[in-house]
């Protein structure tokens, strides 16, 4: 059997961002607007007024500061409240597409390897821009890489579940060298207008390159010891959208087609689940809890990661242990983890042991279990 290894990471972060304080201030505008506009259905008892949100909430309840997006004007417009994205002709690269291009030439320059040499691109990620053709082959076309290119939507969990269909690709030999690529542009599906989880995502893109071990000669390359996934129905985060809607008769209300959540269900369910998942994947693969010396979590919530990596060691874990990045980039769903590991694992010495776990709707979670070479 082939050993398989992660040879390169990308990161794309959008120049724009966005503190909670402009975020629940454009918010709080819009909520004020429309308790003016209903206050007669208000004053009769109609209609609830809209609640207003706060910093000093978001913080406390997820560890979220700001967030990057790819336009901060149209979020941050109480009439509007969505991303302004000038809409691109067919003949142009999309811009999910674009994002994933800069994460994956990055990730190609650390593994020092040509976009030819790749023969596999998958995009992994939980919205794509357009049902087909598939995002990855998009990208694929742009990037120069051959082979065969396919999309994977596990929601948070998605790049997990790209990696392991990548080393599965690299070790039977269908690749020889496999990019799993996560475009995330969740302000694009996100609900600005809901208090409840406005202030939840933010946008940017990661790249991975999957190799075999006896050929990669990258900066910093780590083996794959082994991948686990696993998946448990449940419809406490769930988007609606799809190409059904237009037919559909009643139509749904427009906000039952973008983001939304029960976090508190979500919250209690993820996180058991996470922590077995992770422990029984290291018991089977004979390592210790302990011996692991960091775990580059899926990025939602800060008590949430906070609580999985305790599970997990028994103790509380440092901050060097379990690193947080969603103070800066807020959830950036499948890119998360990836972000984790792409800023915190060059000081990694040869032999440490890390844990990558994504996880997300579906429910849906991926363990890989990596080692520095
Ligand atoms: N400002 C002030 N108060 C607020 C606000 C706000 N913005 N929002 C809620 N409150 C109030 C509530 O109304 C409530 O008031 P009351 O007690 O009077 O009822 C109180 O604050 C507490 O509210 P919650 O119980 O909702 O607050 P929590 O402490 O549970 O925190 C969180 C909310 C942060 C959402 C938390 O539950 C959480 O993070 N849960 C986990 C969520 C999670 O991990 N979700 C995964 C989603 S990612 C995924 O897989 C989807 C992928 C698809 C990507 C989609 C991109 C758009």
């Amino acid at each position: 059997m082939k050993r398989i290894c992660i040879s390169g990471s990308g990161l794309y972060t959008p120049p724009q961002s966005v503190s909670n304080e402009e975020l629940a201030v454009a918010y709080n505008r819009y909520a004020q607007r429309e308790n003016e506009r209903q206050a007669a259905a208000i004053a009769a008892g109609t209609a609830e007024p809209l609640p207003m949100s706060s910093p000093e909430f978001i913080v406390k309840a997820s560890g979220i500061r700001s967030r990057h997006v790819v336009d901060r004007g149209g979020v941050l417009d109480p009439a509007r409240m969505r991303p302004r994205l000038p809409r691109r002709g067919d003949d142009e690269p999309s811009l999910m597409c674009e994002m994933g291009l800069l994460a994956a030439r990055q990730a190609l320059a650390g593994a020092g390897r040509a976009a030819a040499e790749i023969d596999a691109v998958l995009v992994a990620c939980s919205n794509m821009q357009r049902p087909y053709p598939a995002m990855a082959v998009e990208l694929q076309h742009y990037l120069g890489a051959g082979g065969y290119a396919y999309d994977v939507n596990v929601a948070c969990a998605s790049a997990a579940f790209g990696v392991q269909a990548a080393a599965d690709a690299v070790a039977r030999g269908s690749a020889r060298a496999a990019l799993v690529v996560s475009p995330e542009i969740c302000t694009g599906h996100l609900n600005f207008m809901n208090r409840d989880c406005h202030f939840i995502f933010g946008d940017a893109a990661t790249a991975l390159l999957v190799e075999s071990m006896d050929v990669a000669h990258g900066q910093a390359t780590f083996e794959i010891l082994g991948t686990r996934l696993a998946t448990q129905y449940s419809n406490n985060i769930r988007n609606n959208f799809g190409f059904l809607n237009a037919c559909e008769e009643p139509r749904r209300p427009w906000d039952d087609v973008l983001f939304r959540q029960e976090g508190r269900k979500v919250f209690k369910e993820v996180v058991p689940l996470v922590a077995e998942l992770i422990l029984a994947h290291l018991a089977d693969l004979g390592i210790e809890a302990a011996a692991v010396r960091r775990f580059w979590l899926h990025q939602a919530n800060l008590s949430m990661n906070q609580l999985i990596a305790r599970r997990v060691l028994g103790r509380e874990p440092s901050e060097a242990e379990a690193p947080v990045i969603l103070d800066e980039y807020a959830n950036t769903s499948s890119a998360g983890s990836v972000i984790a590991f792409h800023k915190f694992h060059a000081d990694l010495a040869p032999g440490d042991l890390g844990v990558l776990c994504a996880f997300g709707a579906g429910y849906s979670a991926g363990c890989v279990v990596l080692k520095r070479l």
